[in-house]
């Protein structure tokens, strides 16, 4: 199903007034306010086709009903999120979970809706039907050159979809590691993982790019192959200017400082991008600041700093997506508050006083460093989301229009209450 704008405009023009009242109240101390306003429509984030159906845990799975039943619905999906927040205008794909069999009316339908391709997910971490040899024991780094080989391939396979899409760049995430002392020699691992990284890399197109992502545990729990940024960052700076480090915001152990780690991978040009989502204790995949929204912004105050001392443009200069997918919420409502979440952060970040900052790190006034960040992070810049939405042709309240107009309840309707998606 599509959304007509004009239930958009309709809704939008009932809550004017109010978000009128709003905007102006926190347009007034806003320097550059109309610059500002723009950067926060120009920024975009990936949707991952695997966010549009339920997770689900290994304990079980409570379908919502109305899920996308193939990509050409999960493009649908996207295409509502972005009809409503004018800020989801990509999809990222995960191979095999979802083949783009043909390319040609998968890419037309998805411009239809305003859409393109972003990265391409490969997945060497689960057994396919049709494989010939398993990934029991890893994929990239397994000791068997055949098992590798195979592993390589598919990567290169997804590559090919990614180039019939216009995608720019392969993702890789491996879960390759080992559960016990003794399993693995650990360099061994990482050589052989170089080795299998290289084939890939050159098979890759001259624009385009691979992001390595790290994370620390699960499902092996003594040694992940890329376990840390310094294992990505590695290997990245072995293959080549083409490779970078992926930051998935739930792959790090507790209370490590991510947005430091950000800060250094975006000055070495090693920072691929983001996969977005929140954790209270690992892996949780949470809504995007749900939990640490403060973490969020002091990433976003890094980000924003370093794209500019590197003349970077923040919308595409680096890969945004989320990476989420959960049990027991509605997906578009939760991919609706994802979005907001992740602009929200950004646009707190625009507003930060950098010069008025550097001036007090110069001067060693902690105090006012502090009172320089907290400031912009206590202001409520949804007004000036809302603001960029409606300027955009999106809703001043999406979620808002999503309930009233009981998009689900039809979803239902069309595709069934026992409709399930592929993916995790
Ligand atoms: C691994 C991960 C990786 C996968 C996705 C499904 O935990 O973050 O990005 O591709 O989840
Ligand atoms: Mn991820
Ligand atoms: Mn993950």
């Amino acid at each position: 199903m599509q959304l007509e704008k004009s239930i958009i405009d309709e809704a939008n023009h009932k809550q004017q007034a109010a978000h009128q009242r709003k905007f102006d109240f926190v347009a007034a101390d806003i320097n550059g306010l109309d610059t500002i306003i723009q950067k926060i429509s120009d920024f975009n984030i990936a949707i991952p086709s695997w966010a549009l159906g339920t997770g689900g845990t290994r304990f079980g799975r409570f379908s919502g009903g109305g899920e996308p039943r193939s990509l050409e619905e999960k493009i649908e999906d996207v295409g509502l999120i972005h009809a409503l927040n004018k800020s989801s205008n990509s999809i990222s794909l995960h191979i095999p979970w979802d083949i783009p069999k043909n390319a040609a009316s998968i890419k037309a339908l998805a411009a239809q809706l305003g859409l393109h391709f972003d990265a391409v997910n490969s997945n060497t971490f689960q057994d396919q039907p049709d494989q010939q040899y398993s990934y029991k024991y890893g994929s990239l780094h397994h000791v068997d050159k055949a098992v590798r080989k195979q592993a390589v391939e598919h990567n290169i396979e997804v590559i090919n979809y990614g180039i019939e899409l216009d995608s720019k760049a392969l993702s890789v995430w491996l879960s390759d590691g080992s559960n016990f002392p003794g399993q693995l020699n650990m360099r061994g691992a990482f050589e052989r993982t170089l080795e299998s990284l290289h084939e890939i890399y050159d098979a890759l197109p001259a624009d385009w790019k691979v992001w390595i992502e790290y994370k620390p545990y699960e499902p092996n729990f003594y040694s992940t192959t890329i376990g840390d940024w310094g294992q990505s960052y590695l290997l990245a700076s072995k293959l080549g200017k083409k490779a970078q480090t992926l930051v998935d915001l739930g792959h790090h152990l507790g209370s490590t400082n991510i947005e430091q780690i950000v800060s250094l991978l975006l000055m070495e040009g090693k920072l691929a991008g983001f996969h977005f989502n929140d954790s209270k204790y690992g892996d949780d995949d949470l809504t995007v600041g749900s939990i640490n929204p403060y973490q969020l912004f002091l990433i976003f105050n890094e980000l924003v700093e370093g794209m500019d001392a590197r003349g970077l443009n923040h919308a595409t200069g680096i890969g945004w997506m989320i990476d989420a997918s959960h049990n027991i919420k509605d997906p578009i409502e939760d991919l609706l508050q994802s979005v907001e979440a992740i602009k929200i952060a950004y646009a707190q970040a625009l507003l930060v006083d950098q010069p008025a900052l550097v001036q007090a790190q110069q001067n060693n006034d902690v105090v006012l460093a502090q009172e320089i960040l907290q400031h912009a992070y206590r202001t409520d810049v949804r007004p000036l989301l809302a603001e960029a939405r409606l300027r955009s042709g999106g809703a001043l309240n999406p979620l808002a229009i999503y309930r009233q107009q009981t998009i689900r309840k039809q979803l239902i309707e069309e595709r069934g209450a026992l409709a399930v998606s592929t993916g995790l």
